[in-house]
C-alpha cells in the first residue's frame, strides 16, 4: 500500500491514502465516516479505524443559481439605447469647453466620477486638471473651504503634488480650525473627503480628520436638508476614497437626480450608462456560470461555499470597466475557486490531508494526485484547470507563458493557509504580529494581483510582475492589511465559534486585554492609519504602474464595501448582502 512513497521526501509525507474510494458527504452531517486509512508512518495522526470528525461552516447555497442568472436579460445593450448613451456622452464632453471658472470644473470631474462617468472623459479631466493645478497658486489664499478641499482632494487623488498647507488659511492663530466654519457643512463635508488623502504624519490633515468628524456626527440629523445630511451620514460611515465606484455610482445618481441645481443630461447619460454597464455585466454572468456549473463544485462539496455572485463583486471591485471583461472573468473564477479551498482548510480537511494537498499542488503534477481523498482530486484539478485555462489564454494572447507565475502564487497562498490550520489544530495562539505577517497573503490580495495583473496588463512587463511576486511594493504590502483587518472585522465572529486561530481582533484582545468593541475600534483606527501610508507610497518610485496600483486599491475598496458594518458579505447573503448584488447586477435604475 505503500509503494508510492518512494517518490515523496518523508518530510512532507503525513498523510493516508487509499485513492480509489470516496465516501459521499453531506454538508448537513457534522460527523461522517469516511475511508479508513492505511498508516505507513508512525508519525501518522489518524488511527486506522478512527471516525474523522468534519466540521462544517453551516454555509447556505447560492441564492443566485445558474437557473436564475440564465433567465436574466437586459434591454440596455439594445443598439436604441447605446445609441443614445453615444450621443449624450458627446453633449457631456463638450461641457467640458463651457465651464471655465476653476471651482466649475472641479465640480464637473468630481460629479462625474461620483456618478461613474469618469472613464469616458479620462483625457478631458486629466487636461482640465493640469490648468487648475498650473493656475491655482493665488487661490490658495481663498477663504472658500469647499473649493480648496475639493481642490485639495482631486489634485491629490490625480498624484499632483498638493502640501496640507492649503489649509492653514482655515486655522486660528492658535492653530485650530475656526469655530465658524462648522456652520459651512458642504465645506466641512468636502475638507472630511480631502482628510483621507492625507500622509502619515502630516498634522494639518490629521487635525481636518479630528475637527469635521467630531462636528458631522452633530449635524447628521440636520432635517432642514435631507439631501445633505444623507450625504453627511453616508461619508460618515465610509469615505469617497475608500469607496467601491459602482456602489458610489448607484447610490449619487438618486442623490443626484434629488438636487435642485440637478444637470438633467448629466443625470440621463448616467442612469443610461449603470444600465448598460449593468446588461454587459449579465452577459458576463451567465458565461462564468456556465464555467461554474461545468465544474459543480457546489455539488460535490456541498460543505464549501459556492458563491459566484459575490465573487464577481470583487472582480468589478478590480475593475469595472466593460472593455477590461476578460480581467474581471479571471478574478471572479479566482476568488470562487479560493472561496472553496479556504473551507477545505479552515473546515473541512484534516492536518494531514492538508499538507498532501499543499504538496500536490507544489509538484504540480497529476500523477501524484492519486494519493489525494476524491474530495480533493476535485480541488486539485479545479485550480489545475483554471490555471492552465488561464495559461493557455494568455499565451494565445500575448505570447507569455505565465503558467509557473501562477502556479506558484497558489503555492504561495496554500503555504499561507497551511500555517493557520497548524496553528488551529495545535491549539497554538499567534501574536498578532505574527498573525498579520501570514495574513496578508491569505486574505488572497497576493494572489489576486498576480492573476488580475497578467489578464490586465498587455504587455506584461516583466519587472512589474516580478515586484507583485517577490517584493510586493509599500503601497500594496500595506493595502493588503487593511484588506485583512476588513475581513477579519466582517467575519471573525462566524470563525471563532466554528473554530479557527484568532482571528486580528482577538490577538488584539489577548494581547492588550481590551473589550472586543474597543478592539474593533482600534483595528478600524489602525485602518485609518495604514491608508495614510498607502496614500504616501502611492507616490514613490516603485515598479508598479498606475493602473496596476488602481486595480489592487480597488480590491481594497471592495473589502470595506463588503464587509461594511462588520458583516460577511461574502459568505452570508442576508439582509442587506442581498442588495448588493440586486442594486449594483440585477435591478436597472429606472430611467
Ligand atoms: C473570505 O472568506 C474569502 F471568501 C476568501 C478567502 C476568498 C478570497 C478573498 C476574499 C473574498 C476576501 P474567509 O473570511 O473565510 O477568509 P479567511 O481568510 O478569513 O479564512
Ligand atoms: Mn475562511
Ligand atoms: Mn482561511
Ligand atoms: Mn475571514
Amino acid at each position: 500500500a505503500c509503494s508510492f512513497i518512494a517518490a515523496i521526501p518523508v518530510s512532507s509525507f503525513t498523510g493516508f491514502q487509499n485513492p480509489r474510494r470516496l465516501v459521499r458527504q453531506r454538508a448537513s452531517s457534522r460527523s461522517i465516516r469516511v475511508h479508513k486509512p492505511v498508516q505507513c508512518f508512525s508519525t501518522l495522526k489518524l488511527e486506522s479505524d478512527q471516525t474523522v470528525v468534519r466540521r462544517s461552516g453551516n454555509y447556505q447555497p447560492t441564492i443566485w443559481d445558474d437557473d436564475y442568472l440564465q433567465s436574466l436579460s437586459s434591454v440596455y445593450t439594445e443598439e436604441v439605447y447605446t445609441k443614445r448613451a453615444e450621443l449624450l456622452k458627446e453633449k457631456v464632453r463638450d461641457m467640458f469647453g463651457n465651464v471655465s471658472e476653476p471651482l466649475d470644473q472641479l465640480e464637473l470631474i468630481d460629479t462625474l466620477q461620483r456618478l461613474g462617468l469618469a472613464y469616458h472623459f479620462e483625457t478631458e479631466i486629466k487636461k482640465t486638471l493640469q490648468n487648475v493645478y498650473n493656475s491655482s497658486e493665488d487661490r490658495w489664499k481663498n477663504a472658500n473651504l469647499h473649493a480648496t478641499s475639493l481642490e485639495f482632494r482631486l489634485l491629490r487623488q490625480h498624484g499632483y503634488d498638493i502640501p496640507q498647507e492649503v489649509f492653514t488659511s482655515f486655522k486660528d492663530k492658535v492653530g485650530n480650525f475656526m469655530e465658524s466654519l462648522c456652520d459651512d457643512v458642504k465645506g466641512m463635508l468636502s475638507l472630511y473627503e480631502a482628510s483621507y488623502y492625507g500622509f502619515e504624519g502630516e498634522s494639518i490633515m490629521e487635525d481636518s480628520w479630528q475637527f469635521t468628524t467630531k462636528h458631522l456626527k452633530n449635524v447628521e440629523n440636520l432635517d432642514s436638508e435631507l439631501n445633505l445630511s444623507m450625504e453627511v451620514k453616508h461619508a460618515i460611515e465610509l469615505p469617497l476614497h475608500w469607496r467601491d465606484s459602482r456602489l458610489e455610482a448607484r447610490w449619487f445618481i438618486d442623490v443626484y437626480e434629488r438636487r435642485e441645481d440637478v444637470n438633467h443630461i448629466l443625470l440621463e447619460f448616467a442612469k443610461l450608462d449603470f444600465n448598460i454597464v449593468q446588461g454587459f455585466y449579465q452577459q458576463e454572468l451567465k458565461e462564468l456560470s456556465k464555467w461554474w456549473e461545468s465544474y459543480g463544485l457546489e455539488k460535490k462539496l456541498s460543505f464549501a461555499r459556492s458563491r459566484l455572485v459575490a465573487s464577481f463583486l470583487w472582480g468589478m471591485g478590480v475593475v469595472f470597466e466593460p472593455r477590461f471583461k476578460y480581467c474581471r472573468g479571471i478574478v471572479t473564477k479566482l476568488i470562487a475557486v479560493i472561496t472553496v479551498i479556504d473551507d477545505v482548510y479552515d473546515v473541512y480537511g484534516t492536518l494531514p490531508e492538508l499538507e498532501l494537498f499543499t504538496d500536490a499542488v507544489d509538484r504540480w503534477d497529476i500523477k501524484t494526485m492519486n494519493q489525494l481523498p476524491d474530495y480533493m482530486k476535485i480541488c486539485f484539478l479545479t485550480i489545475f484547470n483554471f490555471v492552465n485555462e488561464m495559461t493557455y489564454e494568455i499565451l494565445k494572447e500575448k505570447d507569455f507563458d505565465v503558467g509557473m507565475n501562477l502556479k506558484n502564487s497558489w503555492v504561495r497562498l496554500l503555504q499561507a493557509y497551511m500555517v493557520e490550520a497548524k496553528w488551529f489544530h495545535s491549539g497554538q495562539k499567534p501574536t498578532l504580529e505574527e498573525y498579520m505577517k501570514n495574513a496578508r497573503t491569505t486574505i488572497a490580495g497576493p494572489i489576486v494581483a498576480v492573476h488580475s495583473y497578467l489578464a490586465a496588463a498587455n504587455p506584461v512587463i516583466e519587472k512589474e510582475l516580478e515586484c507583485l511576486e517577490t517584493n510586493p511594493a509599500d503601497v500594496i504590502y500595506w493595502s493588503f492589511k487593511v484588506f485583512r483587518l476588513q475581513d477579519d472585522l466582517g467575519t471573525s465572529s462566524d470563525e471563532i465559534k466554528r473554530g479557527d486561530v484568532p482571528k486580528a481582533i482577538q490577538c488584539y484582545m489577548h494581547e492588550t486585554g481590551a473589550s472586543e468593541e474597543v478592539s474593533r475600534e482600534q483595528i478600524n483606527e489602525m485602518n485609518r492609519q495604514l491608508w495614510k501610508r498607502v496614500n504616501m507610497y502611492r507616490k514613490s518610485e516603485t515598479p508598479l504602474s498606475e493602473t496596476t496600483i488602481e486595480m489592487m486599491l480597488n480590491l481594497v475598496r471592495m473589502s470595506h464595501c463588503i464587509y461594511l458594518r462588520g458583516v460577511d458579505g461574502h459568505g452570508i447573503q442576508e439582509l442587506e448582502s442581498k442588495d448588493l448584488p440586486l442594486s449594483l447586477l440585477f435591478e436597472p435604475i429606472p430611467l
